[in-house]
């Protein structure tokens, strides 16, 4: 062991699974596999000879390819209690040190509770990116167990009734992920802990925060499993961002903020809705729709053979229109996105997120 290292991090975890079950997990090859990485990584490649003395190693892979090889020995094995083994990356250009890691199993009114001591790094900086290493994986050993962990560990706040919402809940329920929905409005000091500019949603997993829809939906396809949200061919990846962006940037504004919200909270005299508002976003909607219209043709989907961000993007704010005075006629007129938004209702994950449930 390096002399001078100091460093040292605890990480702890209460799974619902027996005792002898989460030790498996901790030495058995195929087991490892299954979670012994950061969330959005693979393990192509572990061996394992759990007995002191033994070695084990573990090759992780990134989505770009990449790989990282991390090995040790074991040092003491005592199933299902205690494991201790050296840990240490392989490769030119990764951190050239012999830690420790201490992991002790206690069984608790049925649940067994993990308590992993990760020591002897040289510099903060080493422990703290092994922090977020470890708590990524051990994240992904609780869902291994029990799809309920997820809940635990991801949480979307918003209003259930928000278009974005609504799309990061449909991107979450067509991945199969489970999650925490917290109710919180915008602006208010839940929202604006994560989201600077107080929109919703926001999102947490663990340690990690994000917001912004897309940001939020990109990070959940890569990093579990699941259907791919994004399509898998460039030019149809290309495409589903260039919907995602125009639904951002013209559409939310025309078909929500200007012409479903100017009816929800009006804004005109008398506590009435904005004529003039009204009418000049109802121009623009409908020539949203024509454009949407073309784009689908004779298919429902906007990018790809298979659902994708953009749909997930455009479902919620299409799902408002025909509940408007004028929105019936307006999705007459386009009846290629009427036929297409009659398909995503079918969805499951339409079904999920409706706001009324
Ligand atoms: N660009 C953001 C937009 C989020 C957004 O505008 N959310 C609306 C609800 S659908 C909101 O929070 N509106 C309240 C406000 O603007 O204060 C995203 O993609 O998440």
């Amino acid at each position: 062991m390096n002399k001078t290292a100091t460093f040292e991090l605890t990480l702890e975890r209460t799974i619902r699974a027996p005792r002898d079950r989460v030790f498996e997990a901790f030495v058995t090859p195929e087991l490892m596999k299954t979670w012994m990485c950061p969330r959005g990584m693979a393990i192509p490649e572990v061996r394992a000879d759990p007995h002191p003395g033994g070695r084990y190693r573990v090759t992780m892979q990134a989505r770009d390819g990449d790989r990282f090889t991390a090995g040790g020995i074991y040092q003491e094995v005592e199933p299902p209690e205690l494991l201790v083994y050296t840990w240490q990356w392989q490769g030119e250009g990764m951190p050239n040190v012999e830690t420790l890691i201490t992991v002790r199993f206690t069984e608790r009114d049925g649940t067994t509770h993990v308590r992993m001591t990760h020591s002897g790094f040289p510099d903060a900086g080493l422990r703290d990116s092994h922090n977020q290493g470890w708590n990524s994986s051990l994240n992904n050993l609780v869902e291994q167990f029990d799809a309920r962990g997820t809940a635990a560990n991801l949480a979307l706040l918003g209003d259930p009734r928000s278009t974005y919402v609504r799309t990061a809940r449909m991107g979450l329920a067509e991945k199969g992920i489970q999650y925490t929905l917290q109710p919180a409005m915008p602006q208010t000091p839940e929202i604006l802990a994560i989201h600077p500019w107080g929109k919703m949603p926001a999102f947490r997993d663990g340690d990690l925060q994000l917001f912004e829809t897309s940001a939020i939906l990109r990070y959940v396809d890569e990093a579990f499993p699941g259907p791919s949200l994004v399509p898998g061919n460039i030019r149809d990846r290309a495409r589903c961002e260039q919907w995602v962006s125009a639904i951002n940037a013209y559409c939310y504004d025309a078909m929500v903020r200007r012409y479903l919200l100017q009816y929800v909270f009006p804004r005109g005299a008398d506590g009435k809705p904005d004529r003039a508002v009204i009418d000049a976003a109802l121009k623009d909607v409908a020539a949203q729709l024509a454009i949407f219209d073309a784009a689908y043709g004779d298919k429902n989907l906007l990018a790809g053979a298979n659902v994708s961000l953009a749909d997930l993007f455009l479902a919620p704010i299409l799902a408002y229109v025909p509940t408007m005075p004028e929105g019936k006629d307006l999705m007459k007129a386009a009846p290629n996105v009427a036929r297409a938004q009659a398909a995503m209702r079918e969805r499951a994950s339409f079904e999920a997120s409706d706001p009324a449930r």
